[in-house]
């Protein structure tokens, strides 16, 4: 992988991309809930996955992966979604819904030029996903057509870890400390072979290879991650030099599996990671899949840990 991929020919660059939440519209309910409504259109679009590297990639919002949906644990969700591509497509999220707002053939999966609204409550709170679910469901899955989905916890629903809670509300004073980043672990068949050519976090190989990840060493790190490659079964994320605690589906406030430095995931599992550089002296960190192939073909990047004064 020689060179640069043009980020703004692509329309999406995955450093921005790492804190790029999309929040979407608030208003409020007359009982007092916030209504939080997301736009997302279907495009198809041809993206630079690597230098030179071109893939007719289906997206969501025009960049792959789609917007980072976040909301707040009890909002009233709608996602007014519009399918400006050349096939049929639809969001299945997953949470928790009533079948007619499913995502799948007869529930929201619409053709070329419709649009359909997803009505739900936000719940449970954690690290979800969507994805369209259009057959050939592998298809319209390794196009691109997937999301990170994440509500935080509403601090005044858990008294017993209302500081953990907090800590993952966005925006709120407890969050300010945190360097959060939301990383897709994704994968591309160039060639329509039934395999992949190039691995990447957050589409583009190598990206944080190029473009280290700056992280201030007093602040301690939140990645949000999901895997959603295809045609292989288990994709994984290890940390150089340091060990991370993990919140598997990020739907509790205590950890899953403490003092680890790799999890694996397949398809559609996600978790939360939280790891700290306190007492590391400053230098390039690496971060990769474990499958030493998937490292080769681009799914590797690097920590920049720095003194915050430096
Ligand atoms: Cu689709």
């Amino acid at each position: 992988m020689v060179g640069l991929v043009d980020h703004v020919r692509n329309g999406f660059d995955p450093t921005h991309m790492l804190t790029d939440w999309d929040t979407g519209q608030t208003e409020l309910l007359p009982d007092g809930r916030t209504l939080r409504t997301f736009t997302v259109e279907a495009i198809d679009k041809e993206i630079e996955i690597a230098p030179g590297l071109f893939f007719p990639a289906w997206t969501f919002n025009g960049r792959v992966p789609g917007p980072a949906l976040r909301a707040r644990e009890g909002d009233r969700l709608r996602i007014v979604f519009r399918n400006l591509g050349s096939h049929p497509h639809s969001m299945h999220f997953h949470g928790i819904h009533s079948a007619r707002m499913d995502g799948v053939p007869g529930a929201g999966l619409i053709e070329p030029g419709e649009e359909f609204v997803y009505d739900f409550d936000a719940r449970p709170f954690g690290c979800h996903l969507y994805h369209c679910h259009a057959l050939p469901l592998k298809r319209h899955m390794h196009k691109g057509m997937y999301g990170l989905f994440v509500i935080d916890p509403d601090p005044s629903r858990h008294p017993e870890n209302v500081e953990v809670a907090a800590s993952r509300v966005l925006g709120s004073p407890e969050n300010a400390r945190w360097q959060e980043m939301a990383m897709v672990m994704n994968a591309f068949d160039t060639n329509f072979d039934g395999g992949n050519e190039v691995y990447a976090c957050n589409t583009i190989g190598q990206a944080y290879m190029n473009v280290p990840i700056p992280v201030d060493k007093s602040r301690p790190v939140r990645i949000y991650l999901l895997n959603v490659t295809e045609f292989d079964p288990i994709n994984s994320f290890h940390l150089h030099a340091n060990f991370f605690d993990y919140y598997d589906t990020g739907t509790n406030l205590t950890p899953t599996l403490r003092t680890v430095d790799v999890i694996m995931q397949c398809q559609a599992q996600r978790g939360i990671l939280e790891f700290s550089f306190a007492d590391h002296e400053p230098g390039m960190y690496m971060f990769h899949a474990h499958q030493s192939e998937f490292t080769e073909l681009g799914w590797i990047g690097m920590f920049d840990v720095r003194d915050p004064s430096a």
